[in-house]
Parts: structure tokens; C-alpha cells; sequence
């Protein structure tokens, strides 16, 4: 079996919070083995060269950032400009020129240390926003091996990419790779429709190929899973302690998240408010238990939905709470996987309610967790990827916050009958199209690539 090469910006270290791509990334080296290399903490100058890191399952690697880099590539280009536009909030986006600078340096350097480390026939794949020129650059180094890439984000529309001055370079860069690997159909389907504008590529019809110069390569959908059966495991461990530390009056509603504007927290919070002002007929007393770790606390834009979320959820708590119940628990430290497991197990239902996400772990994971004889209901965005797979969810348009408290009352008062219905069918592709099963299936149509 070839070498497996996988670049992301994020990489698993002992300190290091991680998200949806790192938990996933992980569960499949640790099976498969291979190379991940990653950003290092930034260092006050920069140092060249490849660092060993970790050595097991799989060995890591990082390359080493100044803060003045990590600064402008990471914060800076990456995380307010590319993140805001590719989640259609071309309001929050912000462009300097010498942030794509440092970030189009940032790719140049890694493609050259990956370049000297690679094996003839090693496969790279290729990880995310931060890296969308890395293939281009790898060419330039005549890497000739096959070069993957991955997309955890939306695939923005044609409308919301136009605004970011360096799109008319991403035909090429889309171009180096051999294979594009999106979340979701919709993705695919904007992604087209983004190249069919620029006029600058063949859409061939056959297998999502596309023609650009002499370039013949393929966008497809790959929709990223969990690691369904380990979850499930985990979750009939923890979840006797963790009934245990949360005691509720009433039903357990919960939401998992990074602290991001992208997650539709806010419109949570106000669904959750109006579900206790107009909706909560029988005077229940549920609790919504809300984890929500700080992240990219850098950037202007989260330390203000970090504000937002502070005072709507201390104003809905103000007007409901009384001595022995406060409705909204908001806990903002990270929580060990397992006990994240125990919770989804535990909670009746859960509230995924994104603005804009590539897929959402945390509505497949809630899934998996639960018992089939007594299973929580999952609440979902249409706007969350995973709401292509996930048809028997409880569909909410998170801007219609009246949707998501009517959508809480009908879960509270759902009959058993049902909730085991909606389960057995969302359970069926979350156990069928894990972590293994997107691996696999991504880096067999790679291979093909190289047949054809
Ligand atoms: P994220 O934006 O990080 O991922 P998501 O898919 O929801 O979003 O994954 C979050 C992961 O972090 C889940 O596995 C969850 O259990 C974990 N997590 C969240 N809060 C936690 C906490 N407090 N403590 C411990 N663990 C926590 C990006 C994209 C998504 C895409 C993934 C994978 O934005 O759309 O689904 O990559 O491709």
C-alpha cells in the first residue's frame, strides 16, 4: 500500500483544542498509518525545516510559523478572509493584500518541504482553506504524485467567491489537484457552477471531471463521518456519571460547538427563549446545556458573538430562571470526548442549528450515541451539510428562530414510536458512512484518477 501524506494546518498535540477535522483526521491514520504534518505553535522566528513530532499508529510532523506569519496566514487570511466568505458572511469578511501575501508564502514554503520529503509513489492529501494553493505549488516543484484534497467548509456561492480579489487564481489551484473532495452535492454543484462562470474549464460529464488546459481532474462528494461504533461504546460507558453530575428538573436539551458565528448560536438562544415565552404550555422546566469552547479568540468577530451569546443567554436566563432552575447552562471549558458521548446519550434532544457548516460531526455523533430502544431527538439546520443524509432529523431554518421553539416542542413531546423511527433511519447512514467508510471510499476514487 503507497505511503499516505496528509497536510492539514491543524494537528493533534497533547495541548492543542481540537475540532470537527482533527477528531476526524485522526481516527483514520490511526487505522490506516501514514505522515500528518501540521502547523507547530507559532515561535518568535521562524525556523525552517520539518519537525518530528510523534511517532506511533502514524508519525506527525509540523513546520514552524513566526507570529508574525501565523498572524496573517491563520488569523489573518485564512480565518478573516477565507472562513467569513466560504460560510456566506462576505459581511464579516476583511482583505489585506499583505495577509494573502504571507498566506501564498505559507504555501510556497510548506510545498517546498513537502516536495523533498516525498516518495515516488506516496499519496498527498491535502487538507482545507489554509492550503488551497499547496498542489499548485507542489507542481511548480514537478511533484507528478496523485494530490488530493479535502474541503471541510462550504463551497461558497459564485456570488459570495467573487468578492474575494484572489478567486481568479482558483481555477488553477482547483486545477493542480487530481481530486477536489467536497462535503455534500450542494457543494459539488456550486463548485461547478463557479468554474462554468469563470470559462475557463471543460465540465465533462462523466464521474464530476473536469478539463482545464491540460489538466483533466475530479470534484466530488465525500461526505465526512464519525467514528460511529467507538462513540456508541463510549457513550453506554460514560453515560450512567454523567446522568449523575447533571441532574435536571425537566428535559436535557444540549448543544455542542466551537464558539464560532457560523454555528447559530445566537438564534439558538432566541429559539430556545421563544420556545419557553410562547411554547412551553405544560410549564416544563427543561434545561439546555450549552458547551461552546472559546476559539480563534483573536479574531474581532468571535470575541463578539462570544459577547452576543454572553447577554441573550443571561437575558433569557433573567427572565425564566427561578431558585432551583436556572433554563440555559452555558459551559464554556472543553469537555473530554467521552463525557461529550455520555451528554448525547443522556440529552433528549439535541440542537444543531448552523447558519452554514460543511457537514456537522456533532449531529452524527448525537446519532450515534444514542440508546435504540430510547433515542433523543436530533434538531438540524437545513444549512448543516449533514441535512443531505440526515432526512429524518427535525428540519429548522435557524433564521426562523420561531422554527427552531416550535421544533423543540414537538421533539419534547414526540411520541417513542417516532423518535424510534427518525432514529432507525438516521442511524443506518451514520453506522454505514463512517470515518472508515469516507476515507476509503475518498482514497479509492483517487487512485481510479490515476487509472484513467
Ligand atoms: P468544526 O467546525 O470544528 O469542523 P464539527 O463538524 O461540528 O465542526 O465538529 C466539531 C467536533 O469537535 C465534534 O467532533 C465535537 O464533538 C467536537 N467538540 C465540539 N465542542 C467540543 C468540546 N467542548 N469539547 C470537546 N470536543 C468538542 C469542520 C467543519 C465542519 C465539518 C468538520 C469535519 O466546519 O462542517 O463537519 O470540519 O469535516
Amino acid at each position: 500500500m503507497s505511503r499516505l501524506v496528509v497536510i492539514s494546518n491543524r494537528i493533534p498535540k497533547d495541548d492543542a483544542p481540537a475540532g470537527g477535522l482533527v477528531f476526524a483526521l485522526d481516527e483514520l491514520l490511526s487505522k490506516r498509518g501514514g505522515i500528518w504534518i501540521g502547523a507547530d505553535d507559532p515561535s518568535d522566528s521562524r525556523k525552517d525545516g520539518l519537525k518530528q513530532i510523534g511517532a506511533g499508529a502514524y508519525d506527525r510532523f509540523v513546520f514552524q510559523l513566526s507570529h508574525a506569519e501565523h498572524e496573517k496566514y491563520y488569523h489573518g487570511y485564512a480565518n478573516s478572509a477565507l472562513w467569513p466568505t466560504f460560510h456566506s458572511r462576505r459581511d464579516l469578511m476583511r482583505h489585506r493584500a499583505d495577509w494573502f501575501a504571507v498566506y501564498y508564502d505559507v504555501n510556497s514554503r510548506v510545498a517546498s518541504l513537502i516536495a523533498n520529503m516525498l516518495k515516488p509513489d506516496d499519496i498527498v492529501w491535502i487538507h482545507d482553506y489554509h492550503f488551497l494553493p499547496l498542489a499548485s505549488k507542489l507542481r511548480e516543484w514537478k511533484v507528478t504524485n496523485q494530490i488530493g484534497f479535502f474541503l471541510h467548509i462550504p463551497f461558497p456561492s459564485r456570488t459570495d467567491i467573487n468578492a474575494l480579489p484572489e478567486h481568479t487564481m482558483l481555477p488553477d489551484w482547483l486545477a493542480a489537484f487530481d481530486l477536489v473532495g467536497l462535503q455534500t452535492q450542494r457543494d459539488v454543484a456550486a463548485c461547478r457552477e463557479y468554474l462554468r462562470q469563470t470559462g475557463e474549464v471543460e465540465l465533462l460529464i462523466s464521474g464530476g471531471r473536469v478539463q482545464r488546459q491540460h489538466r483533466t481532474f475530479a470534484i466530488n462528494s465525500f461526505p465526512i463521518g464519525v467514528d460511529a461504533d467507538a462513540i456508541a461504546k463510549a457513550a453506554g460507558t460514560a453515560h450512567a456519571d454523567v446522568a449523575e453530575r447533571v441532574k435536571t428538573a425537566g428535559p436535557l436539551i444540549l448543544g455542542v460547538d466551537r464558539l464560532d458565528y457560523s454555528k447559530g448560536l445566537i438564534q439558538r438562544v432566541e429559539g430556545f427563549g421563544r420556545y419557553l415565552d410562547f411554547y412551553n404550555s405544560e410549564g416544563l422546566r427543561p434545561t439546555y446545556l450549552q458547551i461552546a469552547p472559546v476559539s480563534r479568540g483573536d479574531v474581532t468577530a468571535y470575541q463578539d458573538i462570544r459577547q452576543q451569546l454572553d447577554e441573550i443567554a443571561g437575558s433569557v436566563n433573567g427572565s425564566h430562571a427561578d431558585l432551583d432552575w436556572t433554563p440555559i447552562r452555558y459551559v464554556r471549558r472543553n469537555v473530554s470526548r467521552d463525557v461529550i458521548s455520555g451528554l448525547y446519550r443522556h440529552a433528549d434532544i439535541c440542537l444543531v442549528t448552523p447558519l452554514a457548516d460543511g457537514m456537522n460531526l456533532v449531529a452524527k455523533e448525537f446519532i450515534a450515541a444514542q440508546a435504540p430502544e430510547d433515542p433523543g431527538v436530533l434538531i438540524l439546520s437545513q444549512f448543516a451539510g449533514a441535512a443531505e443524509q440526515m432526512e429524518d432529523a427535525l428540519p429548522v431554518n435557524p433564521f426562523d428562530t420561531d422554527s427552531i421553539a416550535a421544533a423543540i416542542a414537538k421533539a419534547i413531546s414526540m411520541p417513542i414510536d417516532e423518535r424510534k423511527e427518525r432514529y432507525l433511519s438516521q442511524s443506518r447512514s451514520v453506522f454505514s458512512e463512517d470515518i472508515a467508510w469516507w476515507g476509503r471510499t475518498y482514497l479509492d476514487r483517487l487512485a481510479s484518477m490515476a487509472v484513467a
